[in-house]
């Protein structure tokens, strides 16, 4: 049987450990062949740092899709982070189309949004057209300020139940896509995890592992890279999403105390961790 191949489409941003410079090792440890399409090139990522360089790379993008076409070219799975642009959203709609292999799969990850705020440089009409992204997606990674903003439903930071977390992820559902991996759920103090729903599931899967004090910068696309890696080594959603998980908090752990270290997160010190639990 051929190896599978990913395609992650998503910045880089040059220092901070996000995006691309996460994705691209996580994935390649998880023993996945990974190929990027840079959406755009900034000095650092826009998360605390200020006076950043930004390059969009979004002219770039027809050209390397139609030689990719050209050579027969298709992937596994194309997983998609942060996006510059409405326009790169619908460059990577044609490109679900064109370049995801018969049965691959279809992976968003929105990221636009923490903590009940956008990020620097988007705004609502952009979360409109990501939560059409995630409506033609087979799964979705968001965190609860991304869900919703996509779907309209009201942002709760703490003190939600279980019926908030069913909702926004009806509502996910209802936007088209198959299967929703909700990050950042959390209903006690203490625990911290992630909510997994597939269309014709009986009920929603919870994870939780213990919550950290202090967060981290970058923990949503190391989890979604993982899960990724994860996913496409044959693992199903649900123990994806907990391997993911899993390998997020160590990553956090090793990053704990080092205050120097405010704009990432020390993943790569967890990845010994991450490929025993692929063994598994
Ligand atoms: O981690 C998400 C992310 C990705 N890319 C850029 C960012 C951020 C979050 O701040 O600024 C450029």
């Amino acid at each position: 049987m051929a190896d599978k191949k990913v395609l992650t489409v998503q910045d880089i941003s040059c220092v901070g450990q996000c995006s691309l410079t996460v994705a691209l090792p996580i994935i390649s440890a998880c023993g996945i062949e990974t190929a990027i399409l840079p959406s755009a090139v900034l000095s650092t990522h826009t998360g605390g740092f200020t006076g950043f360089t930004f390059r969009d790379l979004t002219e770039d993008i027809p050209g390397i899709v139609d030689h990719w076409e050209k050579e027969n070219i298709t992937f596994d799975a194309i997983y998609t982070g942060y996006l510059g642009s409405k326009r790169q959203i619908e460059l990577v709609k044609d490109m679900f189309c064109r370049l995801v292999s018969m049965g691959g799969l279809k992976i968003v990850d929105p990221a636009m949004a923490d903590h009940g705020q956008l990020y620097y440089g988007f705004d609502e009409a952009f979360a409109a057209e990501m939560a059409t992204l995630c409506g033609v997606a087979d799964i979705v990674i968001p965190n609860i300020t991304e869900a919703a903003l996509m779907t309209g439903a009201p942002y709760i930071g703490e003190g939600y139940d279980k019926a908030y977390i069913e909702d926004l992820i009806a509502r996910l559902v209802g936007l088209g896509a198959n299967t929703v991996v909700l990050t950042g759920v959390s209903f006690a103090a203490d625990k911290l995890g992630v909510a997994v729903f597939t269309k014709g599931d009986a009920e929603i899967s919870y994870y939780f592992h213990e919550k950290l004090a202090k967060g981290c910068h970058g923990t949503g696309d190391i989890y979604s890279s993982a899960f990724v890696g994860a996913l496409v080594r044959g693992k199903s959603t649900v123990e994806a999403a907990r391997i993911a998980a899993d390998f997020t908090l160590a990553g956090m752990k090793a990053t704990q105390g080092d205050e120097a270290h405010w704009y990432g997160t020390k993943f790569e010190k967890a990845l010994p961790l991450l490929i025993d639990a692929l063994r598994q």
